[in-house]
């Protein structure tokens, strides 16, 4: 692995680029998985690596919503597994949610690495290799899910998430949360919540909401998903985003 200094201006960057193309010689990132990261580093510099008062709102409802869920889930993908593998099972642990690896690119080696590396960090149950269902409307193997793990989760929540999947989900009436860069990404667009934002920021951020939400009346957690309006808070980020360039150019 590079050594990257901590005193380097980008070092953070860097040392999450390190991490995620550590993760593709390890065989858990798909090669278009380190496109996907370009992208999303492109988003975020433009978002000024900062967490977004939208994207906190965003997360709150989303805490909201994983926390009234009946049967929450958190899908992990190459990328989510390289960058965020203890956040995904400190926040599964808190919720408490299950885990499904669940993969675009999907080879029967990809995902016994990745439940083998979420299993040794403490990852109890991880659904995923024992595909027994399909999610309707979606060719191929990247349909393939849990009859007890995704496929019947009330609320689903896809981080950096391919925007089909996300619309296919949507479609089986499941609430569904991604975490996704770029909010003008089909996934973000279709999402029910869409926190704009770093996987790397915000799943700590998210279980940090958790936490602080767990004690208010299930109720009130209802109630503020259901007035949670996901296109209104894209709208107000898109605004944010043109500005700040405008305000550079
Ligand atoms: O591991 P697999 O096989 O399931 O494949 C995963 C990838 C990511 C390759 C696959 O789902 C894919 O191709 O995704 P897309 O369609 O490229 O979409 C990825 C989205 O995530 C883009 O909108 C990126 O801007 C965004 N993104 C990239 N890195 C991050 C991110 N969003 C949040 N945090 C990131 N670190």
């Amino acid at each position: 692995m590079t050594t990257i200094p901590p005193s380097h201006p980008r070092y953070l960057s860097l040392k999450t680029r390190e991490q995620i193309a550590q993760g593709m010689k390890q065989g858990i990132v798909h090669e278009t998985g380190l496109i996907a990261h370009g992208r999303g580093e492109a988003f975020d510099y433009l978002l000024g690596e900062a967490t977004h008062p939208q994207a906190e709102a965003a997360s709150k409802v989303a805490a909201a919503a994983l926390l009234t869920a009946a049967h929450p889930v958190i899908s992990v993908n190459g990328n989510v597994a390289a960058l965020a593998a203890d956040s995904c099972i400190h926040l599964a642990h808190s919720i408490p949610a299950h885990l499904e690896v669940n993969l675009f690119h999907r080879t029967l080696e990809r995902m016994e690495k990745i439940t083998a590396l979420l299993q040794s960090k403490g990852a109890q149950t991880v659904y995923g290799l024992a595909a027994d269902e399909r999610i309707p409307g979606l060719d191929h193997d990247r349909a393939l899910c849990e009859k007890n793990g995704i496929f019947s989760a009330d609320v689903v929540l896809v981080p950096l998430e391919d925007g089909d999947r996300c619309q296919a989900l949507c479609a089986m009436g499941k609430t569904v949360i991604t975490i996704d860069l770029n909010p003008l990404s089909r996934t973000a667009q279709t999402a029910t919540i869409t926190i704009v934002d770093n996987v790397i920021r915000a799943l700590p951020g998210l279980q940090q909401w958790v936490v602080a939400l767990n004690d208010t009346p299930r109720s009130d957690l209802a109630q503020m998903l259901q007035s949670w309006d996901n296109t209104h808070n894209l709208k107000t980020m898109l605004s944010f985003l043109s500005k700040r360039l405008n305000s550079l150019g």
